[in-house]
């Protein structure tokens, strides 16, 4: 290692406290690690990273597949192109919106998947200050949305379900880390 005797030493400690994980978590550890830090998505036909940076978005779904698209309020210009924003940034069925103001304010990010999601991938970490769950399950069949603390539903969590929306998280307030639509 072509370090300085000082970062050897931490990378040794780093490397004992790694050891301390089982192989799978190691393993999984270096696929993070390689994986691209945030999630890419077209902003106007515009292309993105959510992880680095929101640019000018407004409103940004992750479609099925995890397929990315935002828009820009400032660049709705026409009537249509504000209405259908408009409308989006109400909360279109099938979908679970997150918000990072509160009533439903401010930037809009919306899920319609079934598993969970990490936000910090999106840019959305500890940002959520209301939800709308505006899922339709068939049927019975009723379409609940999770918040959790943590990465990948873990932590304490918080349920909304189908067709609930929350206008304020209380002690959840700028806390999900992950989200489960
Ligand atoms: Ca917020
Ligand atoms: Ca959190």
């Amino acid at each position: 290692m072509r370090s300085t005797a000082k970062i050897a030493t931490s990378a040794a400690a780093v490397a004992m406290v790694a050891g301390g994980f089982s192989a799978a978590a190691s393993a999984q550890e270096a696929q993070q690690t390689r994986a691209p830090q945030g999630v890419p998505a077209t902003l106007d036909g515009e292309s993105i990273n959510l992880g680095e940076s929101w640019k000018g978005a407004d409103v940004c779904e992750v479609g099925s597949a995890g397929k990315v698209r935002c828009w820009d309020g400032a660049k709705a210009t026409t009537a249509a192109q504000k209405a259908e924003l408009a409308k989006k940034k109400k909360c279109e069925t099938h979908n679970v919106c997150l918000y990072d103001g509160k009533n439903f304010k401010g930037r809009m990010l919306t899920f319609n998947d079934e598993y969970w999601h990490n936000l910090a991938k999106y840019g959305f970490s500890n940002k959520t200050s209301s939800v709308k769950n505006n899922q339709d399950g068939p049927g019975p069949f009723k379409d609940h949305a999770y918040l959790a603390d943590g990465r990948n539903g873990k932590g304490k969590q918080v349920k909304f379900s189908q067709g609930e929306k929350s206008a304020s998280l209380g002690k959840f307030n700028n806390k999900a880390s992950s989200v489960h639509g």
